[in-house]
């Protein structure tokens, strides 16, 4: 239990708003993230942790995904955000049963996330009973048993959704699966959901393979590198210094973002001494300022342009080689394309034509071109086609699979590209299914399961009643709040498998259960063995991690070890998986995982290897793509954009620098120049002025959605401090989760139901 209440409790209002920061990192990032360090686990630990953080015998970050340089690791190899997420997890506060028996539920559900994270890590299994007021301990067998009881109680398997965040392990994610699928359903709706699914959609149906196609060698080579959609800056600030080594090679970096993102603007590495003084390193040799949603129209223009500079000039632009031997349906796409409205793509984008042809003619000097993107484009309604508009762009230039060229979506969580890898998915091919019931002699349901947001409307709607969460914050990071907290507590049981404390503890099911697990931090210790888990990056790199810190409490179990005794205790011992013997030693898993997973045969022994080992990509590594026409495809996608309707703005919900994801580590936004509180609303000033406002009047946001039915919806995010920013007129942004309330749980993407969290038609009302 901790004393540092008063130190946390802060009043909103205090929100200070300075000038923004036209450059990243420096000392100011080496400090905060040394503070950041001391004050959660004392200056000894902070040393010792921060020496193993990404080193080749330390753990994983778990921050980002973004892969370490291969061969090249560096001491020191984190940034600040990094730290941070270390601290926040390696933290010495605890919450244990007298935390509990002091707050009563009610209580800690009128504390912030920013408090309930601060308390410290979880350190006991608890339980709320049907009828209490507070959570009690429970021992982790009764624990099991209730799980089990409940599931068993279920009148299908259906009826239970297991969500999982995208830090669990290779080795956990496998078991936890595996325990799924054995019990008898796909309901396994993931972070991902929400995150880069649009990305999959997209590159599974054009280049047959979700994933990224390049490497951090590749990013250091290429001529040309787009970034569209992401604050690197702030959530991969690793690949800032590739980024500055792509540029020391001659790289031009256009970014296109509504925001002049600090990071992007300019970077100032702390390790180099240049990053020390002086004006640090240009990032982006042009900032395309594009309105929200404008990507799409912008990625149609030029392929337009391209396809007119061919004309022009034949055999000069596209790859006619690539074209005829490795893709199909260019003819349709080209005379898609050759249609659109340059007009209608300034309107969309906000930009000047001057500004497209200038990057239509960059993309023709590039030899060799990378695009990469995060949530700007994934969360959009128009994500997958904006995506596979990107990828028309690459292929009728020959830009995948070939060094310094490709695809390069950014993932969030640290595995959470590896959790997919190992079947958290609630559509897994039949190739992997049959694979698993080989392996363990169990039969698979071969029915789709239930994603992110299908789940919430099947627990709203009384069709699922068993909630299980390893890891993540389900509450916080849907969207829709109300409706999200209605469903989870109208389920018989929710089952949270945590680190630390979130809301998702406090909006619970008839009965509840807490799991305190071990973190990517902690020492894992099974049957006097020290274990080992294993991670995938970005890029597809797969390699060990191991924790060497003393665990929060002895209480503290694996999330494999955790999985396994849910399993045991519902399957009973005679179980064809060796449950058991899992729990006892990760190698099992991961002989397993050999047979069962394409590219990783010989997993225990190439995993050891230095760097571990890279995954096949068939895109990639030969120009292979396994899809429906066994080419790359060439997509026609209808052109969608965002007229901002009368007197309304278009919200977008993002990460302030201080907070992973619904984990808020502090209030400051340094680079956007917010300190002390996150109720903000960055807004245009001529916005400001033609609304009838003045700089720092406090607003309440009202979302405004037109149902199926016709009817328009409203929901409320009240109390937001008006904050002058330099972002496109009528396109305005605040933080997440805060603004989650505002979303619709149906305004989702088309193919990929992600939630369109950065889109979200607004209006303002003057706070009285
Ligand atoms: N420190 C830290 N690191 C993190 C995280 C964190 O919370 N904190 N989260 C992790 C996770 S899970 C993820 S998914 C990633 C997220 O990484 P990002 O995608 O970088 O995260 P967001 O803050 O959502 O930023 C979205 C960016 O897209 C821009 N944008 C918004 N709408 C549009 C649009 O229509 N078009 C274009 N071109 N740009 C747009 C915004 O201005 C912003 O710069 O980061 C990961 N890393
Ligand atoms: N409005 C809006 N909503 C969004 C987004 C947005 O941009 N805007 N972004 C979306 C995206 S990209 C994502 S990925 C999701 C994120 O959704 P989640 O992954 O569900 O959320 P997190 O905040 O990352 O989860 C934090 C919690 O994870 C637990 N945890 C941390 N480490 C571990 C661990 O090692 N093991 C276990 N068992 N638990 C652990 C801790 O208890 C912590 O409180 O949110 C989505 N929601
Ligand atoms: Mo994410």
């Amino acid at each position: 239990m901790t004393d540092t209440t008063d130190r946390y409790t802060f009043d909103e209002h205090d929100v200070v708003v300075t000038h923004e920061k036209s450059y990243a990192a420096g000392v100011p990032a080496v400090l905060v993230s040394l503070r950041r360090g001391i004050e959660q686990m004392g200056p000894v630990r902070t040393a010792r942790t921060l020496m193993k953080l990404n080193q080749r015998e330390g753990f994983d970050c778990p921050g980002c995904a973004w892969p370490e340089t291969p061969g090249h690791r560096k001491h020191a190899e984190f940034c600040e955000n990094g730290a941070k997420a270390v601290a926040e997890e390696a933290t010495t506060r605890t919450v244990g049963p007298e935390f509990f028996a002091a707050h009563s539920v009610s209580d800690l559900l009128g504390r912030t996330e920013f408090w309930l994270g601060q308390q410290g890590r979880l350190t006991h299994p608890m339980v709320l009973v049907p009828g209490s007021s507070h959570y009690e301990p429970i021992g982790w067998d009764a624990a099991f048993a209730m799980i089990a009881g409940e599931l068993r109680a279920l009148a299908s398997p259906h009826e239970a959704v297991f969500y999982t965040s995208g830090r669990t392990s290779n080795e956990a994610a496998f078991v936890y699966q595996l325990m799924i699928r054995a019990f008898g359903t796909n309901n396994l709706p993931d972070c991902s959901n929400m995150c880069h699914e649009s990305s999959g959609s997209a590159l599974v149906e054009t280049i047959g393979i979700g994933k990224g196609s390049v490497s951090v060698p590749d990013l250091e080579n290429a001529d040309l590198i787009l970034i569209a959609g992401q604050n690197p800056g702030t959530n991969h600030p690793r690949m800032l210094s590739t980024l500055e080594k792509a540029k020391g090679n001659g790289a031009r970096v256009i970014a296109i973002n509504p925001l002049p993102e600090a990071g992007l603007m300019r970077f100032k590495d702390p390790q180099k001494v240049h990053g020390v003084v002086g004006d640090g390193v240009q990032i982006a040799d042009e900032f395309l300022q594009i309105r929200i949603g404008g990507d799409q129209a912008l990625f149609q223009g030029l392929g337009r342009l391209l396809l007119e500079a061919e004309d022009r000039n034949p055999g000069t632009v596209l790859d006619r080689e690539f074209i005829d031997r490795h893709t199909a349906g260019f003819e349709e796409c080209a005379a898609h394309l050759r249609q659109v409205d340059l007009g209608t793509v300034a309107a969309a984008t906000g930009l000047t034509l001057a500004q497209i042809q200038a990057t239509a003619d960059a993309l023709i000097a590039s030899k060799k071109t990378i695009i990469c993107w995060a949530m700007g484009l994934t969360q959009q309604t128009h994500g997958v086609a904006t995506i596979q508009d990107a990828v028309n762009l690459l292929l009728l230039q020959g830009m995948i699979g070939k060094p310094g060229a490709g695809v390069c979506p950014v993932r969030g969580h640290s595995n959470v590209q590896g959790d997919r890898t190992m079947g958290i998915w609630e559509k897994m091919p039949e190739s992997f299914l049959a694979a698993l019931d080989a392996e363990f002699g169990i039969r698979s349901p071969r029915e789709h399961g239930l994603d992110a947001v299908d789940s919430i409307r099947a627990m709203r709607d009384g069709k699922a009643s068993v909630f299980v969460g390893m890891g993540g914050n389900f509450v916080s990071a849907t969207p829709d709040t109300e409706t999200t907290e209605a469903a989870l507590r109208g389920c018989a049981l929710t089952v949270q498998v945590s680190t630390k404390l979130n809301r998702s503890h406090l909006v619970t099911g008839r009965t509840a259960l807490i799991l305190p697990s071990l973190g990517r931090t902690d020492k894992d210790v099974q049957n006097g063995k020290k274990q080992q888990v294993s991670v995938e990056d970005s890029m597809s790199m797969v390699h060990l991690s191991r924790g060497s810190l003393k665990p929060a409490g002895d209480q503290l179990r694996s999330e494999i070890a955790i999985v396994c005794g849910i399993a045991q205790a519902l399957f009973g011992p005679d179980h064809s998986v060796p449950w058991r013997e899992f729990t006892a030693d990760y190698d099992r898993i991961r002989d397993s995982i050999a047979r069962v997973i394409p590219g990783f045969e010989d997993f225990n022994a190439k995993v050891r290897g230095p760097d571990g080992f890279g995954l096949p990509h068939p895109p990639r590594d030969e120009r292979r793509f396994v899809t429906d026409t066994g080419k790359a495809n060439f997509t026609v996608n209808e052109l969608s954009w965002l007229p901002v309707p009368e007197g309304r703005l278009i919200l977008q919900t993002m990460r302030s620098h201080d907070q992973y994801n619904t984990t808020i580590y502090g209030l400051d936004d340094r680079y956007r120049g917010v300190k002390g509180g996150r109720r903000v609303l960055f807004i245009a000033p001529d916005d400001i002025a033609a609304l009838g406002y003045t700089d720092g009047d406090r607003v309440d946001l009202i979302s405004e959605w037109e149902a199926p039915d016709g009817t328009v919806q409203e929901r409320r995010a009240d109390d937001f401090r008006l904050v002058p920013y330099p972002t496109p007129r009528g396109n305005v942004a605040a933080y997440y989760p805060e603004t989650n309330p505002l979303i619709p749980l149906d305004h989702v993407a088309k193919k990929s139901n992600t939630p369109v969290s950065k889109a979200i038609t607004i209006r303002l009302e003057r706070r009285l």
